[in-house]
């Protein structure tokens, strides 16, 4: 069986290249301006039914998202069988397809690739795709939709969902009936799961407080209605910036990266968040969390992905010796170098911490190596994994006492409610609120594990190519030169540390620092960023003020 040429090319022909542009499959798939990728989101229709074909017909997901990114970005990305991201060989065979400047240099591309991958072109394929609530988002969809119809595949619409339930809906259609079964094949059968774990999680707990969930104004917002209507009392969830109408207002001061990014609440919580209360922003797709609280002074605390991290290692850890399982099950935790540097010091002491480069892709598979592995980026993003060796141990332990059993129906209960495809807002949100509401924690006692050392995150609006890194994306290999600079200058700081990377996700560099207190992580950080600026040539009238 050979390629449908015609009805390809035809396809094809509707969905030109922009002449003057370059496309790559980054951190988070492609992620550029939403108006520019139309010829990129046909493609990779097509791209994922090929991937669907060669793995025998598996269905594969695709998502057009641009997550936390501001509200005229959109991008594409494609999900593998198990709900995890694609496999990384493909995508280089995705960026050079999407490159490719005419409909017959992407046919001859396609059948150079079919040959070499050895695609089984009488396989069938099946893609299960889903958007998020940006504008650009039907269009570019219905051009996704050409490129699949184009190959002839089966498809499903998912329709506007987040990121996390596209990531599930893939898993459960490979497994459904499997003894990997993953739950039922829907949106329904995902809150369900989710919602019947934690019911059983918090059962004979008392009523934790009402949360305030900031939506970031985006698709996260339907997510926090559906558990609303199935949780009622046993959690009371008061969404804010829920609105999916106004042009503008996706990410727009609110949501995870803003809270994260800025250190401090929405403005739109100000009104609305009291001393000692703890609230949660959600990103614009729903696959990141952090949450925060003001003290009695109305003084801001950050409980980012580092300090859930620690919060969740600390009560998987404890069940696992409740249960009388510590000799059998290994806990790790997986970091990047964005991870404060007191969340390190605090996990090192207790557990094996890995440090790999930034996404979701590369700490899912490192953490696949540990027993249970709990992965959180700085930003809210990240899960926790169970192995399957794991699995078989819960179901097959003996508890010789009652306390032993409650730990293990507890480990039990946890492997239903963690959404394990990929970081889950809403999954780690509910299983952050069963923790403190094992510890009675409030976000005062949570925060209090360890303490933050201050930092501080800049962008930078210099040729992000030029910046190549190694070890775990905490040195730079290139512009040579201006790492020996930074070392230079961190050294003058007590407790400093920062480092450069280009950005996978947006077209800025990125700068972290930190040190022992705040005035110096920020004056560090601006000064690294002004290296950066400098390096890259930037215009001296043009420097940012704060870049010293
Ligand atoms: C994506 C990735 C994350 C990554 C983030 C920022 O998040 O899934 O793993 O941390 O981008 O990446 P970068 O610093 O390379 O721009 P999201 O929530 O935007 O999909």
């Amino acid at each position: 069986m050979s390629l449908p040429l015609e009805s390809l090319r035809a396809a094809s022909d509707k969905h030109p290249k922009p002449a003057h542009l370059h496309f790559q499959y980054g951190t988070a798939g492609f992620r550029t301006l939403g108006s520019t990728l139309d010829s990129v989101t046909f493609k990779v229709g097509v791209i994922a039914a090929l991937r669907s074909k060669k793995l025998d017909g598996k269905t594969i997901g695709v998502m057009v998202t641009a997550s936390h990114n501001p509200e005229p970005d959109n991008g594409v990305k494609l999900v593998d069988p198990r709900g995890e991201m694609l496999e990384a060989s493909w995508e280089g065979y995705a960026t050079t397809l999407a490159n490719t400047s005419s409909t017959e240099e992407f046919l001859d591309a396609l059948d150079q690739f079919v040959k070499t991958l050895r695609i089984d072109l009488s396989k069938p394929s099946r893609v299960v795709y889903g958007r998020d609530t940006r504008p650009s988002g039907p269009a570019l969809v219905a051009a996704l939709e050409d490129g699949l119809s184009a190959i002839g595949a089966e498809i499903r619409d998912a329709g506007v969902t987040t990121t996390p339930i596209l990531h599930y809906l893939v898993r459960a259609s490979n497994y459904k009936g499997t003894k990997d079964s993953y739950g039922e094949d829907s949106s329904e059968g995902y809150y369900e799961k989710l919602s019947s774990a934690f019911k059983k999680l918090v059962a004979g707990k008392s009523a934790l407080p009402p949360l305030i969930v900031d939506c970031a104004n985006g698709v996260g917002a339907q997510a926090v209605a559906e558990f609303s209507k199935i949780l009622g009392d046993k959690l009371k969830l008061i969404p804010v910036n829920d609105d999916l109408s106004t042009p503008g207002a996706l990410n727009n001061a609110c949501g995870a990266d803003f809270v994260k990014t800025s250190q401090k609440i929405p403005p739109s919580l100000t009104s609305v968040l009291k001393p000692g209360q703890r609230a949660c922003s959600l990103d614009g797709d729903a696959d990141r969390l952090i949450y925060y609280y003001l003290d009695e002074r109305g003084q801001f605390h950050l409980l980012d992905g580092d300090k859930i991290a620690a919060l969740v290692a600390a009560f998987i850890v404890e069940l696992v010796k409740n249960a009388g399982l510590e000799h059998e099950i290994r806990v790790g935790i997986v970091q990047t170098a964005y991870a404060n540097g007191g969340s390190t010091k605090y996990l090192s002491q207790r557990l094996p911490v890995k440090c790999v480069a930034t996404g979701v892709k590369h700490l899912h598979h490192a953490a696949e190596h540990y027993d249970i592995g709990v992965y959180f980026e700085a930003n809210g993003h990240g899960t926790v994994l169970f192995s399957s060796d794991t699995l078989k141990t819960l179901a097959e332990h003996q508890p010789s006492t009652p306390a032993q059993s409650t730990a293990l129906g507890h480990l039990t209960n946890l492997t239903q409610l963690i959404n394990q495809t990929v970081g889950d807002a809403l999954s780690d949100l509910l299983l952050v609120e069963v923790v403190l509401a094992h510890k009675s924690y409030s976000g005062f006692e949570w925060d209090s594990l360890y303490v933050d050392l201050p930092n501080r995150l800049v962008k930078v609006a210099a040729p992000r190519h030029l910046f190549k890194t190694e070890d775990a994306e905490r040195r730079l290999v290139s512009p040579p030169g201006l790492q020996a600079k930074i070392d230079e200058l961190v050294r003058r700081y007590e407790a400093g540390r920062s480092f450069v990377r280009p950005s996978g996700t947006e077209d800025v560099v990125r700068v972290y620092a930190e040190a022992m207190v705040r005035a110096q992580a920020d004056e560090l950080a601006f000064r690294v960023a002004g290296l950066v600026y400098d390096e890259t040539g930037g215009d001296p009238s043009q420097r940012p003020a704060e870049f010293l």
